[in-house]
């Protein structure tokens, strides 16, 4: 078990025979390169290889016609004249004759991919293939695609396998119509897809690529399309995106395996995207997307074109397969105005479909607003206008990647991944691989100065799981251990937290933050300072006591755990970039286990997996459980009992109004705030950042004292529906699913207030939602 990667060194045969600026990109150093780079960081190595194949024709035509396979056929026996001829026929493409091959090398790829990982021989894989595949349609041929590989792998892994649900990803800067043509009507494969699209005039200059369109028939809500109407997306741009829309509907469809359509045309450098990525978000994007399908991820080359920029994103994939920490993401954590407003369309687009939608504000945004290059006409390709802003990006890019590197070899992997510090009842524990016992403790004196005065009731024990943690805290902050798990006795929870606290701060952590589900007080000489963001979950009232003093009350239902996660714990975390995170499981926290090992998993991204999760010793199975996740294992599937309290949405939604003014990443759309003027839109997410002890950077804001910002209009209505929601508390709505296997409201209360929101339900809903 482990991660496949699969590749067939026939695939770099294709290229281009004569001269075409449009497809010259689409070149076999793409392949060579990224394979390379993998061998060189020791990825390959550590990856199960496997041995593409030829697909059959008879797998070619699960999604394409015989008529159009047999053309492609035909290319083998073509000069170049005819190849030519041929590849002038379709838009962005070039036939070559070995390109039958090697489209057919693409497809048998994939497949053995996903068929490694549905039978179990691995966890998730990489297939590093060319041609890609995500243009191709039934007849055609389109932007480099020749068959369709993901899609082909989608069918198959419903004929072979009978999955009812498969959840695309497709994060190539290009829209895949020839995916979104082959689902739009149908339920059982949801695809996302964002894309470059400037209004449309962008290639391949479709309408429906626009967020509006979100499948057909029963389809509908099935095809997700989130245009970014602007080039320069950062890694908050697209984290916001995963935690604000994808997300969130890929929990409540619950797939059974993520198919990713992985261009990397959409990181920085790329001459396609123009967007500045780093390659280190491709680790967080596929980590996010991990505790999906039980972490049956198969990843599928698409574009990517700069070849540095192509390998290190490809390195950083492979590695959050593998289930390494990631590095923490670069750059400032704000979304653009830009990205907002394609958030907050699609989300508009798609609330009539997703129940995970509906229970979050959907306030309308004000109207369009210009940000730094719209309004402007791209500069037309061969101005001298185009050639400058060319290189200014490519200077831009190589500065970024140099800076990324230097980066890498500051955070070295940690030589120990996950250490656990267990009391003497919990011996019989099975540890997975990976998970060492923390033995060593703190000794002597200084010991005795940091841990005695907080043992409250002075027991050995107590005194030695503290000794042990202060180890733990300073391996981590040292970079010998990635993360760790300590069990202590009950009466020393608050204790060792308090502890740890102290400990990462005189160690010099410049940002602490203290995940608290349950009872457990906050240390009470503890500074509001910025420095600790303290987010309780399990309190009585939902309310912030300072812009990092947050409290939510006890969560009533899974859904709601999981809005929680991905509309206000990720987005604090993203936007606050601890230097460790401590997650503590105080007295009746209320967690399953899976729901625990969820929590841990997703929390690893924010501070490049320096987590110390803290939890009771009577239940060593929760430390089991956590220990998987924190070393490196997919968290278990939550199944579909989900379910999203109104009165825990309203809670959330609550906080999440309060709180955005200060935690850019918890944006969403906020109508009142207003809009940046001409030209600011980059200038005002450029926070100065000051420069802190181990290279990273700090956002000045965060030090300062916080302040209370309250929006005006938070006294009244709490948005859409609220009012007809009262007198509805504690009842729950189950989710809506795919008619493959959807589930519409059970009980006659969540039906009537689903019919209470602002949006109809999908039982409610009369006709077809927004079409182009
Ligand atoms: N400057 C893939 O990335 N050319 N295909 C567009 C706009 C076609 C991209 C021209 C790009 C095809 C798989
Ligand atoms: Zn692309």
């Amino acid at each position: 078990m482990g991660t496949a990667l699969v590749y067939h060194e026939d695939m770099a045969m294709a290229r281009l025979l004569w001269d075409d600026p449009e497809c010259e990109i689409e070149c076999p150093e793409r392949l060579t390169t990224a394979l390379e780079r993998l061998r060189q960081r020791g990825l390959e190595q550590r990856c199960l290889r496997l041995e593409a194949r030829e697909a059959t024709e008879a797998e070619l035509g699960l999604v394409h016609s015989p008529d159009y396979v047999a053309v492609v056929r035909g290319t083998q026996a073509l000069d170049t004249t005819e190849l030519r001829a041929l590849s002038g026929q379709y838009d962005a493409v070039y036939f070559h004759p070995s390109t039958f091959h090697c489209a057919r090398l693409a497809v048998g790829a994939v497949l053995q991919l996903v068929d490694a990982v549905l039978t179990g021989a691995a966890h998730n894989g990489l297939a590093l293939v060319r041609p890609p595949g995500h243009h191709s349609q039934q007849a055609v041929a389109n932007g480099f695609c020749v068959f369709n590989n993901v899609a082909i792998a989608a069918e198959h892994a419903r004929r072979k396998y009978g999955l009812k649900r498969i959840l695309i990803v497709d994060w190539d800067v290009h829209h895949g119509q020839g995916i979104q043509y082959i689902f739009e009507d149908d339920p059982g494969v949801l695809y996302f897809s964002w894309h470059r699209y400037e209004h449309g005039h962008f290639w391949p200059f479709l309408p429906e690529s626009d967020a509006g369109m979100t499948g057909q028939g029963p389809g509908q809500g099935f095809t997700v399309n989130l245009p970014w109407n602007q080039v320069g997306m950062e890694n908050a741009d697209y984290v916001a995106a995963f935690l604000h829309v994808l997300l969130p509907l890929a929990f409540e469809f619950d797939p059974e395996l993520v198919l990713i359509s992985a261009g990397f045309d959409s990181a920085i450098g790329d001459p396609e995207g123009q967007m500045r990525a780093t390659p280190e978000c491709f680790h967080h994007l596929t980590q996010l997307l991990v505790p999906l399908a039980g972490g049956r991820v198969c990843t599928v080359l698409e574009g990517g074109y700069h070849l540095e920029s192509l390998a290190e994103s490809v390195c950083m994939t492979v590695r959050a397969l593998l289930g390494d920490p990631a590095l923490p993401l670069s750059g400032t954590m704000v979304p653009c105005w830009s990205a907002l407003e394609s958030i907050q369309r699609v989300r508009a687009a798609q609330a009539p479909h997703w129940t995970s939608l509906q229970l979050q504000d959907v306030a309308p945004m004000p109207r369009p607003r210009a940000c730094s290059s719209e309004g402007r006409p791209p500069p037309t390709p061969g101005s001298p206008e185009y050639a400058g802003a060319a290189a200014a990006a490519a200077a831009e890019a190589a500065v970024a990647l140099s800076s990324f590197l230097d980066r890498l070899r500051l955070h070295p992997q940690p030589p120990v991944r996950t250490a656990i510090v267990l009391t003497s009842t919990d011996d019989n524990l099975v540890l997975p691989p990976g998970v060492v016992q923390q033995e060593r403790s703190a000794q002597g004196e200084e010991m005795e100065a940091w841990a005695r005065p907080r043992v409250a009731m002075a027991q050995d024990v107590s005194l030695t799981v503290l000794g042990k943690v202060l180890t733990l805290v300073d391996g981590i902050l040292d970079g010998q251990v990635s993360n760790g798990i300590a069990a202590t006795p009950t009466s020393a929870a608050g204790d060792t937290l308090d502890m740890a606290i102290q400990r990462g701060l005189y160690l010099g952590a410049q940002r602490l933050l203290c995940l608290v589900v349950g009872q457990l007080d906050r240390p009470s000489d503890l500074a509001d300072d910025g420095r600790i963001l303290w987010l309780n979950i399990g309190s009585q009232k939902a309310e912030a006591l300072s812009m990092f003093h947050i409290s939510v009350p006890k969560l009533r239902a899974t859904g709601s755990l999981l809005s929680c996660i991905l509309g206000l714990v990720l987005p604090l975390a993203y936007g606050f970039k601890p230097d460790l995170v401590l997650v503590a499981l105080g007295p009746s926290h209320g967690l399953e286990d899976t729901h625990a090992a969820l929590l841990a998993a997703m929390l690893r991204g924010p501070s490049g997996g320096r987590i110390l999760a803290l939890v009771q010793e009577s239940r060593p199975q929760l430390a089991e459980a956590l220990a998987r996740v924190l070393s490196g294992e997919a968290p278990p599937r939550l199944g579909p009992c989900s379910m999203t309290s109104l009165e825990d949405a309203q809670c959330l939604n609550h906080l999440r109004r309060q709180l955005a003014p200060r935690w850019k990443m918890l944006q969403v759309a906020d109508s009142a705030a207003p809009p940046p003027s001409l030209g600011q839109s980059r200038l005002s997410r450029a926070q100065p950042e000051v420069h802190v002890r181990g290279g990273g950077t700090l956002a000045t804001s965060s030090l300062c004292r916080p302040v209370m910002t309250r929006r005006r209009g938070n006294a009244g209505p709490e948005g859409p529906g609220a009012g007809g929601l009262r007198g509805h508390r504690e009842t729950v709505v189950p989710r809506l699913r795919g008619s493959a296997g959807r589930v519409l409201p059970a009980c006659q209360g969540a039906a009537e207030l689903v019919d209470h929101l602002a949006v109809p339900s999908r039982r409610a809903r009369g006709s077809a939602p927004g079409r182009l």
